[in-house]
This record gives structure tokens, sequence and C-alpha cells, in this order.
């Protein structure tokens, strides 16, 4: 079924990267029983990190978003399974941390809204263009889990 195969992109920002925050991402999002069919890391280059924040380029602190982005490795991944879009910002938290309830990641591991550790689409149509953005066809991988009769 379709809907069991969503896809949202996930990355974890330089500040997620340096703080040691990769494992515990990955973990939840595995826990929670999602799969994951793509992972790099990668210095994302401002061409990139221009056209993934597009809609924000006129926001006052567009400037400082690319630089922060472009301040160190970045781990781009693609999660799939059912609501998988909606349900990653929701275990992300708020846009900013403040905001963002214990429990979340961002509500857990940082303070500010320009070190919010991470990313994820905001829907299935950003989602899909996020991933094209960010991953080769041939990056991203075709499997079936184990436990996919154990979540559906
Ligand atoms: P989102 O990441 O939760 O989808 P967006 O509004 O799409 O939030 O903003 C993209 C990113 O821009 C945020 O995750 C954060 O890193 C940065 N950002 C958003 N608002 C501010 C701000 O007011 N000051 C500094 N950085 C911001
Ligand atoms: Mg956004």
């Amino acid at each position: 079924m379709a809907e069991l195969k969503e896809r949202t992109f996930i990355a974890i920002k330089p500040d997620g990267v340096q703080r040691a925050i990769i494992g515990e991402v990955i973990k939840r999002f595995e826990m929670k029983g999602f799969k994951l069919v793509g992972m790099k890391m990668l210095h994302a280059s401002e061409d990139l990190l221009m056209k993934h924040y597009v809609d924000l380029k006129d926001r006052p602190f567009f400037p400082t978003l690319i630089n922060y982005m472009r301040s160190g490795p970045v781990v781009a991944m693609v999660w799939e399974g059912k609501g998988v879009v909606k349900t990653g910002r929701v275990m992300l938290g708020e846009t900013n941390p403040a905001d963002s309830k214990p429990g979340t990641i961002r509500g857990d591991f940082c303070i500010d809204v320009s070190k919010n550790i991470i990313h994820g689409s905001d829907s299935v149509e950003s989602a899909n263009k996020e991933i094209s953005l960010w991953f080769k066809d041939d990056e991203l991988v075709n499997y079936t889990s184990c436990a996919f009769s154990w979540l559906y």
C-alpha cells in the first residue's frame, strides 16, 4: 500500500552532529518503527542549502541560517513509514526549542531557535522535493523490514 511507503527527509544539523546526537535521533526513529532507506554525511554546499531553504530567502535570519548549516557536516536521512512526515515533525518538536515539549528531540536536546539541531520535512510535497534535492535515486534503497507485519 502506497501510504506505508510515505517518506520524509530528516537532517541532523551541524550542531546536532557536533553534540553527538546522531545516534539518539536514529534510535528514536528506529524504535518508533520507521524504516531507514537512505543516509549520508556531507558538507552541504551553499547552492544546495539555498535551494533547500528557498522559501525562507527573504527572512532576516536567512544568511545566518545558511552559515549555520555550512558550519560543519550534516547527516541527511530518508525515513519511510505510514504518516512519517507528520509523525516525524511531532517527534522533532516545534521550530523553537523553547516551545518544544520534553520528549521531543528539540525539547530534549537544544535551547535556541538558531541552533535547533535537526530538520524534518513539513509536508509530503516538501518531503518529495527535499529527498530529490539531497539524494540521487540510486542512493535510496528498497527493502522489506522483518518488523513490517508486526507494525501494520
Ligand atoms: P522548521 O525547521 O521547524 O521547519 P522553518 O520555519 O522552516 O522551521 O525554519 C527553518 C530553520 O530556520 C529552523 O529550523 C531554524 O534552524 C531556522 N530559524 C527559523 N526561525 C529562526 C529565527 O527566528 N532565528 C534564527 N533561525 C531561525
Ligand atoms: Mg521548515
